[in-house]
């Protein structure tokens, strides 16, 4: 059968008609050509009991959003804007931590074979597309929003991963997004397939999450994806701005970072960006 050949996902289509038809995840599927936030619908979906493995894709959103509430926009049919509804094992925590990661892993792999565009994680929750050379230039070509769903006596039961992707968005548009957003039809000088990229994606989140239940540590993993550990770094964080030196990624995720005084701090949350003129 000619869709066998291209995965699970029976995309011949379009996004609109997407779905796959082994695995857990993207069997239950819903499109929408324009929503607020692809999130708020996976999330109201958890608190209605909806199973793991749920996909909410759209076309455009109205009210998509970054972290802290900060915005995140997108054309209208120039990105995958998804989010996908897990429900972690206990400790929820630990895994709800690891699923994130291995939703960063499980892009890098998706956009690398689909695109061929040379891409890294940059902490905590973005894909960045870093110039050669020492230049020190990078742009942002995706980002990540987990949220958690919370039962009424205040358990953690679901988590919502939510990604938008700047899959073929023209050069021209890129500025109005933020001054370093990157797409990867512009850097890989053609468009895209999102329906390709989505069954990737897809195909890497099924092994790579059946993995983190049969106990792999995504860690080690992601920390070989992470830009600039080694590089000196200014991070925002809750207390301020503190500069150092990216040192390393703790065992839950943290960003360690060496202060001027040799003593070393750890970041759960915040922004990084390299330290202008220190490279
Ligand atoms: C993120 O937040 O990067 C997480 C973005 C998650 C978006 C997806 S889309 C599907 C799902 N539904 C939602 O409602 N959200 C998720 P943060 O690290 O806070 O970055 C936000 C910042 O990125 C903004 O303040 C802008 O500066 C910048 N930005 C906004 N849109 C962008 C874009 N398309 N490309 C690059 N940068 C962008």
């Amino acid at each position: 059968m000619e869709v066998a050949q291209r995965g699970a996902g029976m995309n011949q289509e379009g996004l609109e008609s997407y779905q796959r038809v082994t695995g857990r995840f993207g069997r239950e599927f819903r499109y929408f050509t324009e929503v607020g936030s692809t999130n708020d619908v996976a999330l109201a979906a958890a608190r209605s009991g909806a199973a793991e493995g749920l996909v909410v894709v759209a076309d455009g959103q109205s009210e998509g959003r970054g972290r802290l509430q900060r915005r995140w926009e997108a054309p209208v049919g120039s990105s995958l804007l998804m989010s996908l509804l897990f429900r972690p094992p206990e400790p929820f925590v630990y895994f709800a931590g690891r699923i994130t990661m291995v939703c960063g892993l499980s892009l890098v792999a998706a956009v690398s074979a689909v695109s061929g565009v040379a891409v890294q994680l940059k902490w905590p929750n973005d894909l960045i597309h870093e110039a050669s050379g020492a230049s020190g230039d990078w742009l942002k070509l995706a980002g990540m929003l987990s949220e958690v769903v919370f039962s009424e006596a205040g358990q953690p039961v679901a988590l919502v991963v939510g990604l938008g992707v700047n899959v073929n968005v023209a050069a021209g548009d890129l500025p109005a997004l933020a001054p370093n957003a990157g797409s990867l039809s512009a850097l890989a000088g053609t468009e895209v397939s999102r329906v390709d990229l989505l069954d990737a994606f897809l195909g890497e989140i099924e092994s790579r999450h059946a993995d983190l239940l049969c106990g792999v540590d995504p860690v080690p993993a992601w920390r070989e994806q992470l830009a600039w550990l080694g590089r000196p770094v200014v991070v925002h964080g809750a207390g301020g701005i503190i500069q150092g030196i990216a040192e390393d990624i703790d065992a839950e995720g943290a960003l360690v970072l060496r202060l001027p005084g040799g003593e070393t701090r750890r970041f759960l949350a915040g922004d990084v960006s390299l330290r202008p003129g220190a490279y």
